[in-house]
């Protein structure tokens, strides 16, 4: 990947393209960092870039020394051209990954308060802010963008942490981590890391991860697939409203319960004879029961521990699900979604109701439990 970085103050990149991983990535060749100082593309003789802002006191940089810059970086090929300031889109994981395809990166360095606007419509793809406060220039933001897509491109890190943290583990925040001494001020390394059972150590890795972001951060909880930081299984009940689902239809939505990472979908069915059919036919990933409490009994059993078990009703009132998902992450409880029936075919059993999916004209109509279903387990399952 090439980036160039239009910036007044080139010797400010200077030390970030020759060190650490950075450093490395430029050496190997995977990644070549270039500056275009835009004082040598000033029309006058002054090496004039910037002047007094129309309206207010203030200074900015001038439109064409900019822009003669940007073409010359382009030169004959394509490239993407950001513009860090504040007023741009948040910069996330999502966009650094999608910047990361791009062969040549042009960055364009403000000063002062920003760059003439008709600069940014001429010659800027995106504007892109790192954060909700004022810095003096875009230098440290054309670092950080550069770090961050850098890392993204192969060779760049160590391959287990980059690929695997990124897909498997994305959407929460890191655990802590440890060094020698195991004992340092007082203060112990926790006895598990030093324990040599690397089960247990993935397990308290996963709930520490879990409770921080529970804690600091249940605002990204909403977009993160909470499956891998989940220690027990995950079960759905199906109660169909009053005709049968045909056996077909029933295998199928296990399939898609499955790749959400469910262990089994039970299915109550009344009769004894309609049992025996379609658990003949349905395939050994649905289990078909003849009440309610007999499913909640069998996943009981097979996880040895009480269930949250969450009811989605498509009723007003109950808990929005993202509040859900939380709680969901929280209890270190086998979790058990039931969709159809309603509230009474419940009563008496400890449950934790949702409210309604809402959305277009009011609440969306999940009459299909099985579309209730996709739709519930792609939220809780499913990143974004
Ligand atoms: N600046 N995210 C003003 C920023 C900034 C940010 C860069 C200060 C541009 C003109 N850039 N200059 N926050 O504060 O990206």
């Amino acid at each position: 990947m090439l980036v160039t970085v239009v910036t007044a103050f080139p010797e400010l990149l200077e030390p970030f393209s020759r060190s650490g991983v950075i450093g490395k990535a430029v050496e190997k060749g995977i990644l070549e960092i270039r500056c275009i100082n835009p004082r040598n593309y000033t029309e006058g003789t002054y090496g004039q870039i910037d002047d007094y802002a129309y309206g207010s006191g203030g200074m900015v940089l001038m439109a064409e020394p900019l822009a003669r810059s940007v073409y010359a970086a382009k030169g004959e090929g394509p490239a993407t051209v950001l513009y860090p300031g504040p007023q741009g889109i948040p910069l996330d994981q999502h966009l650094v990954e999608s910047l990361a395809v791009n062969e040549h990166l042009v960055i364009v360095c403000g000063r002062y308060e920003g760059v003439d606007e008709r600069f940014v419509e001429e010659c800027v793809d995106l504007e892109i802010s790192i954060g909700d406060y004022v810095l003096t220039g875009g230098e440290l933001p054309a670092m950080v963008i550069v770090d961050a897509v850098a890392r993204m491109i192969p060779g760049v890190v160590g391959q287990e942490s980059a690929v695997e943290e990124d897909s498997f583990f994305r959407g929460m925040l890191d655990t802590p981590h440890y060094t020698r001494p195991a004992s340092w001020r007082g203060r112990e390394v926790p006895g598990v890391l030093t324990g040599g059972d690397h089960e247990a150590i993935r397990s308290w890795r996963r709930a520490q991860s879990a409770a921080r972001t529970s804690g600091r951060r249940p605002d990204i909880i909403v977009g993160a697939n909470i499956g891998p930081y989940l220690d027990k299984g995950v079960y759905v009940i199906l109660v169909p409203a009053t005709e049968a689902i045909p056996a077909a239809e029933l295998s199928e939505m296990a399939e898609a319960c499955f790749t959400f990472g469910c262990r089994k979908l039970l299915c109550v069915v009344r009769g004894g004879s309609e049992r025996k059919s379609l658990q003949a036919h349905a395939g050994d990933r649905v289990k078909a029961v003849s009440t309610m409490e007999s499913a909640l009994a069998w996943i009981r059993k097979r996880e040895k521990a009480e269930m949250l078990t969450i009811v989605s009703v498509g009723e007003a009132g109950g808990i929005h699900w993202a509040e859900m998902k939380r709680r969901a992450l929280d209890s270190d409880r086998p979790l058990v979604f039931v969709f159809g029936g309603n509230e009474t075919i419940l009563a008496g059993t400890e449950k934790e109701v949702l409210g309604p999916i809402r959305g277009g004209k009011g609440d969306v109509s999940l009459s299909n439990a099985r579309d209730a279903a996709v739709v519930i387990l792609d939220r809780f399952f499913g990143w974004r």
